[in-house]
């Protein structure tokens, strides 16, 4: 079982509305993790933790659409309809937001990226991080990566996760990394009480 402690939060990854089904960029099955975050948001809420949400924003002449000769059709530009969070998603009003890849000409999959969400953590105390949303194999792996990377333990949260799968091994790839960099896989069942 996982006690939380003062040093812990919740980074959800880029639960946005073109991430889901229906979206333009939509991760199938993206929107099943959605009542799983809210446990995990009513969780750590209950006991003072902090949430941050990170938010793919991106330029309507972003570098990775495709009429730019990216990968993505275009997907979260900034202010955008398709670039709010879900709106079936519970996040507190004190909810930390971070917007990320808001640079033409950059790509930034890690919520690390070209943001101060490293130094607003370490500001906070916070030293183990509770990692879900989307996508696995994109914004998830990447921000997984850099949090190890900075020194962060982290939790990821396997009940609340989905992949691209651009190709099919994809997710098993990215959970694979994940779990040789250090992370350690969890479900809302090994949370104590
Ligand atoms: C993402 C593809 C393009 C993600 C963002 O949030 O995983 N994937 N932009
Ligand atoms: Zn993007």
């Amino acid at each position: 079982m996982i006690k939380p402690t003062s040093q812990d939060a919740l980074l959800i990854v880029d639960v946005q509305k073109d991430f889901l089904p229906g979206g333009a960029l939509a991760v199938p099955k993206g929107d099943e993790i959605i009542p799983v975050l809210n446990r995990y948001i009513d969780y750590f809420t209950a006991r003072g933790r902090p949430v941050f949400a990170t938010r793919d924003w991106h330029p309507p002449d972003h570098c990775s659409f495709q009429p730019q000769g990216g990968p993505w059709p275009p997907h979260c530009i900034a202010g955008s309809d398709g670039a709010r969070f879900a709106p079936e998603l519970k996040l507190p009003e004190e909810t930390e937001v971070v917007s990320k890849a808001t640079e033409k000409t950059r790509e930034a999959y890690s919520g690390f990226q070209g943001t101060h969400l490293a130094e607003k953590l370490q500001r906070l105390g916070i030293q183990r991080l509770f990692i879900g949303g989307l996508a696995t194999d994109y914004c998830v792996l990447n921000t997984v990566r850099d949090a190890i990377v900075n020194g962060f333990e982290v939790c990821l949260l396997t009940d609340a996760i989905r992949a691209v799968n651009v190709h099919p091994e994809d997710e098993a790839k990215a959970l694979d990394e994940m779990r040789r960099l250090g992370a350690r896989f969890i479900t809302f069942e090994d949370l104590d009480e």
